[in-house]
């Protein structure tokens, strides 16, 4: 098959665009699709800070690559879990994350949840009675806007793809989960304490951004986190692949279908938010979700609170934050 815009042999073909590329013409493709969702969204513009959130893995690592490319001033950040298993994830996954940087001449911030919390990923899900997931993606949401709000960044922008947010969806409508539905969307605008959070992927499937990363020899880790079981979502993912196969296009449809009548789901009254009474943090309880976290797992381990993360200033939050950069 010969690309659409040259004499050269394709790549790839996207049956939903009805589009072969070759290698040459792929990313400038991949480039103006990614720059149209963020103004079709009101994303951010040139003058904002973005702070990319880089697990290692070829979405998000794409994404700053792509980022970069367009022209955004966009830092990454990397949050260390601490989980090794046989091929030392975390250890690799940073790597790549350093890799790029350098690359691209962008800062990279690493923190580590074993500082931060007192345990690395592993040893809190032992300790507390919470799957790896829950535990790690309160970890991870907590870590992210706390660390673009004291580091000044307008926007925090993840790499999910259109198969990860179509998983999401059909899960959602399935057991008509209200509450996620609501904020299920490539926008959260900024909010009392909380940071906006962007998706500028959401409409590039997991083939398109792994040929982006191959395209441009982004090295990435391949090797899933070993707690990703997601055994349902890849179910609802396998289910979903069959029906594009027969229908390109269908999963794009039925996300921007959503899109359209997401207000039907708004919650009348979103709870109000305060600050956290031990870390300043928007919360809808007197004590965040994560200082809990953190007092249970300290309290588990027999340490003493650290200084760091409970009863401190905003002030010295900031310092303690920004020294972990690299
Ligand atoms: S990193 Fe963390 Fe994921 Fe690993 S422990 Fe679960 S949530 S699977 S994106
Ligand atoms: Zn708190």
């Amino acid at each position: 098959m010969r690309c659409r815009k040259c004499p050269k042999k394709a790549i790839i073909y996207m049956p939903e665009h009805r589009l072969a590329l070759c290698a040459a013409c792929y990313s400038p493709w991949f480039l103006d699709h990614t720059e149209r969702t963020i103004r079709k969204f009101k994303m951010f513009t040139r003058r904002d800070r973005i702070l990319v959130a880089v697990s290692g893995g070829k979405d998000s690592l794409s994404l700053w690559h792509a980022l970069h490319a367009l022209g955004y001033e966009a830092d990454g950040f990397y949050i260390d879990l601490g989980i090794m298993g046989s091929d030392h994830y975390s250890e690799q996954s940073k790597q790549r994350c350093r890799e790029l940087s350098e690359r691209i001449g962008r800062r990279l911030h690493i923190v580590r949840v074993a500082e931060r919390v007192g345990a690395p990923i592993p040893e809190i899900k032992d300790l507390t009675a919470r799957e790896a997931c829950s535990a790690c993606g309160l970890i991870k949401r907590y870590l992210m806007n706390r660390y673009a709000l004291e580091a000044d960044y307008d926007v925090i922008a993840t790499g999910h793809n259109l198969d990860d947010e179509v998983a999401v969806l059909f899960s959602n409508v399935l057991h008509w989960n209200r509450g996620y539905l609501a904020r299920q969307y490539p926008v959260l605008d900024e909010r009392e304490g909380l940071k906006k959070k962007v998706k500028p992927f959401v409409y590039f499937t997991e083939k398109q951004t792994t040929v982006y990363a191959l395209v441009n020899r982004i090295a990435y880790v391949r090797d899933e986190c070993p707690y990703a079981l997601g055994a349902t979502t890849l179910s609802y993912k396998d289910l979903l692949a069959q029906l594009e196969h027969q229908a390109p296009g269908t999963k794009r449809r039925f996300l921007d279908g959503f899109y359209q009548i997401r207000a039907l789901f708004a919650e009348p009254e979103a709870a109000a938010l305060v600050p956290c009474s031990r870390c300043g943090q928007p919360t809808t309880a007197e004590v965040c979700a994560y200082c809990r976290l953190i007092e249970h797992v300290q309290r588990r381990r027999g340490l003493a609170l650290a200084p760091a993360d409970v009863n401190t200033s905003q002030s010295s939050l900031k310092q303690v934050l920004v020294s972990d950069s690299e």
